[in-house]
């Protein structure tokens, strides 16, 4: 099949992105960042087209954090740090309501920020899981605990219904293109920390900034 090469996921490609995300002394860099989101995405348009509407979203945030880091200002988009910095420097942030900047590079990574709890949430509960876990489960449990806080109503309801024709364990562990399913949980357990690395550096650059409720 001409093509699907590209498309396939592998879990080992968003593994080393989320690797190549902090420099070192702790900065994330948003092209590594949008990077795994982009793998992500690959993933999740794996599983079938009832996930459009989420994949469209989380497309539509990498395209405009591209459109800053390729845009004029583009040194100012290397690291979330320096693009927080810029942006709140020269009020380029709708801070409490929306107003002249309601897509600022900030509120659009909050977004893909909040998803990658869920992530995290979602992988350990696939790691620690039995064979007859359900994913649809362990999915809805993961975003209740985080995403669906900051979703209204009908969001979490159609995500709610997504999530009843995810694939089986053993479905979800062949998707993730890694090998049997020991060595799945082996690189779960690998990449777990750097996503969390990544997203509690976000977290705090965010709480100090008080950037955790933009509009
Ligand atoms: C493997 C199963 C995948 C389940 C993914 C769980 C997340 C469900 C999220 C449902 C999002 C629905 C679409 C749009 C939501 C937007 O309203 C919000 C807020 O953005 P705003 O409206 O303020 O601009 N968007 C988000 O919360 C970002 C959601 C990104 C989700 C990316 C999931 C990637 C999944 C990777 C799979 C391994």
């Amino acid at each position: 099949m001409a093509g699907s090469e590209d498309q396939k996921f592998s879990l080992q490609e968003v593994l080393d992105t989320f690797k190549l995300c902090l420099s070192e002394n702790k900065e994330v860099y948003l092209e590594q960042y949008v990077a795994g989101w982009r793998g992500l995405v690959k993933f999740l348009n794996s599983l079938g087209s009832v996930f459009g509407f989420i994949s469209k979203d989380a497309v539509s945030k990498i395209q405009i954090l591209v459109s800053y880091m390729k845009g004029e200002n583009a040194s100012h988009y290397a690291t979330v740090q320096s693009m927080v910095k810029y942006e709140l420097d020269n009020n380029l942030v709708d801070v409490n309501k929306k107003g002249s900047h309601p897509e600022s590079g900030c509120r659009t990574l909050l977004r893909l920020h909040r998803a990658l709890r869920w992530l995290e949430l979602f992988l350990d509960r696939l790691r620690t899981s039995t064979e007859d876990s359900k994913t649809s489960a362990l999915c809805a449990e993961a975003y209740n605990e985080s995403l669906a806080q900051h979703h209204p109503w009908m969001i979490r309801k159609a995500a709610g219904m997504a999530f009843l024709v995810l694939p089986g364990r053993q479905t979800f562990f062949e998707v993730m293109n890694v090998g049997p399913p020991e060595q799945v949980v082996a690189k779960l357990g690998e990449a777990l920390p750097l996503i969390s690395e990544v997203y509690q550096i976000t977290e705090d650059l965010y709480a100090q900034h008080n950037l955790l409720d933009l509009p």
